[in-house]
């Protein structure tokens, strides 16, 4: 596709098959749900692409979060792909939120379908990348001690990859089993006639926790901080309502791309929560209640702006919560008190508070008592031994920058992107960074990304890429990057947009602050997905503003830097 490519993928096959040149028109670093579609639109445009997946298989998040009870919290028939309708329209998903092994299949059944495994190297990461300002190509070593070049790099690394590991004293010396859901062994896990320790209280652990539950001699559950959840009152999904779906898909998937703000089809709310009196408010919430899901954060519009309103949200869920649970001490510290409703990711689930009504699960607080250390065959906290066979830590991840910064990335003047991203992550439109020409973030920070359906950020982020490097190609650029004031403005309106939340008042992994000495910043953008959708579109329609785009005759266009 350019002048300076050695071989050049335009007039080839797509396929790996046809080439074996280790220069590319891009390299794509994952083959998650992301990765996997890059590649299939990149195809489309007859460009050469080598896509690195360190797992043995496709799927991202799908294929290392195996652990019990793993679903997605978006409803399947709307957590999919819309790019393609004969896909949509032929897979079958048997309930409402698929489990992992069901989206898992679904992702090596599009994997499948659109023959994308032989530009797959699996079981390769990528080590780093280095932008070489003369030739402007990436150069871009692996795992398996090899280089290749590419004139486009596209970080498909997923937000939620980078599994945490706890600095929790002793650690290494337990001498049971430890495992972390973020990263959870193929083969399963059973743990009859085990006694098993959960250290954390997030998605993770909330739907793993009933099942652990329902296998364990005894579990105990290690909690810092109480978090809301819904119901998600899962179901088989029967054959009329996947029909229903299937025939409304273009009106559903479009207004899940312009008008929902998280990217999911359901009612928009018209009123704000204190518009309504108690009882109204309360049979509203009730109702939302019965139906799960995460939409009960949409009952009213201001839930997430006015502490107030949300208050109304959260003492609806609290008093839920003493309702399930007997016992009411267990009751108390379940009931989340530190955070407005909603700024830390809503969990949903399956029986999560009714679990601590069983005879063989404790809920431990840690906040309160906190975790002193592991001992070879328990854990100690707040002075007291717990003794414990497996661990089980459902402890999150490094999310939204942590995959990126495990990848050494050098762009002009050497500057790694780690160092630009010393005091928190700059992009412009979460898509690029000044000073790192030709690379691609598909749902970096700055984007809604998190905030969304993945699945439609993600579509949106790769046909916008798409589209770029077509035109690209088209005017003969050979590069493009972000300029360093459209990013500094595009940080400043993404905390401006953040600021006039309530999310930035919780310790969320949004913030960062769950890993100590990140910076705290809220990463993802909160303006909606429809509203970004239209700022990406009116960028690409003024020929790219906010972008320097360079030519072959123009080899270095300066960007300020
Ligand atoms: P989360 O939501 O980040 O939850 C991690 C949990 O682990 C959370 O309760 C943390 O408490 C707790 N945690 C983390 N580190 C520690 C240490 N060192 N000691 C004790 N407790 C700890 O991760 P998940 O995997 O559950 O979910 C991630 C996303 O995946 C989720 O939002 C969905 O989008 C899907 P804290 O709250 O920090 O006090």
């Amino acid at each position: 596709m350019s002048a300076v490519q050695p071989v050049s993928g335009s007039s080839q096959s797509a396929t790996s098959q046809a080439y074996d040149s280790r220069a590319y028109d891009v390299v794509v670093v994952g083959a998650g749900f992301a990765g996997m579609y890059m590649l299939h639109r990149l195809r489309g445009l007859r460009m050469t692409a080598r896509v690195f997946e360190q797992g043995d298989g496709v799927g991202g998040t799908w294929y290392w979060n195996r652990y019990p009870g793993a679903r997605c919290d978006v409803e399947s028939m709307q957590y999919s792909y819309s790019f393609s309708d004969e896909l949509q329209q032929e897979w079958d998903w048997s309930e409402r939120y698929a489990p992992q092994p069901e989206i898992l299949k679904y992702a090596n059944h599009v994997a499948d379908r659109f023959n994308l495994r032989p530009d797959i190297q699996f079981h390769t990461r990528v080590e780093s990348a280095v932008f070489d300002e003369t030739a402007n190509r990436w150069s871009v070593t692996t795992s398996d001690g090899k280089a290749v070049t590419a004139k486009f790099v596209v970080l498909a690394t997923g937000c939620l990859s980078n599994a945490r590991m706890p600095d929790i004293k002793g650690l290494a010396g337990f001498k049971g089993q430890v495992y972390h859901t973020g990263n959870w062994p193929h083969a399963p896990v059973d743990f009859t006639g085990l006694r098993v320790g959960v250290i954390g209280t997030g998605s993770s652990a909330i739907q793993s926790v009933p099942v652990i539950a329902e296998q364990a001699t005894h579990l105990t559950v290690f909690q810092r901080t109480a978090n809301f959840s819904i119901p998600a009152r899962n179901a088989p999904l029967s054959a009329d309502e996947r029909e229903r779906f299937r025939k409304n898909y273009p009106e559903i998937r479009r207004f899940a791309r312009e008008e929902a703000r998280n990217g999911i089809y359901t009612e928009l709310p018209d009123r704000g929560a204190l518009d309504d009196g108690d009882n109204e408010r309360r049979s509203k919430y009730e109702a939302r209640w019965q139906r799960g899901g995460l939409t009960f954060m949409s009952v009213y519009n201001n839930l997430a702006l006015d502490k107030a309103a949300n208050d109304t949200a959260a003492d609806f869920v609290r008093a839920k919560i003493a309702q399930i649970v007997k016992d009411p001490d267990t009751a108390r510290l379940l009931q989340p008190n530190s955070h407005p409703i909603g700024t830390k990711r809503i969990c949903i689930d399956t029986d999560y508070f009714a679990t601590f009504n069983r005879p063989n699960v404790t809920l431990v607080d840690i906040k309160s008592n906190p975790i002193e250390e592991i001992l070879p065959h328990g854990l100690r906290a707040g002075g007291k031994d717990y003794e414990i066979d497996a661990l089980v830590l459902a402890t999150g991840f490094d999310a939204m920058t942590g995959s990126v910064a495990k990848i050494e990335i050098h762009g002009r003047n050497g500057q790694t992107l780690n160092q630009k991203w010393a005091e928190g992550p700059k992009t412009y439109l979460g898509l690029m960074s000044a000073g790192f020409p030709n690379l691609f973030i598909i749902t970096g920070p700055g984007s809604p990304s998190v905030l969304s359906n993945m699945i439609v950020s993600i579509e949106q982020h790769v046909d916008w890429i798409a589209d770029c490097v077509a035109y690209m190609r088209a005017h003969g650029f050979e590069a493009m990057e972000a300029e360093r004031e459209a990013e500094d403005k595009w940080v400043a309106h993404v905390n401006e947009v953040a600021a006039t939340t309530l999310y930035p008042q919780a310790n969320s992994w949004y913030m960062g602050a769950n890993i100590p000495g990140k910076p705290r910043i809220f990463m993802p953008y909160i303006g909606g997905v429809g509203p970004y959708r239209q700022i990406c579109n009116d960028v690409a329609a003024e020929g790219y503003e906010g972008f320097a785009m360079i030519s072959a005759e123009q080899p270095r266009k300066m960007v300020a830097s």
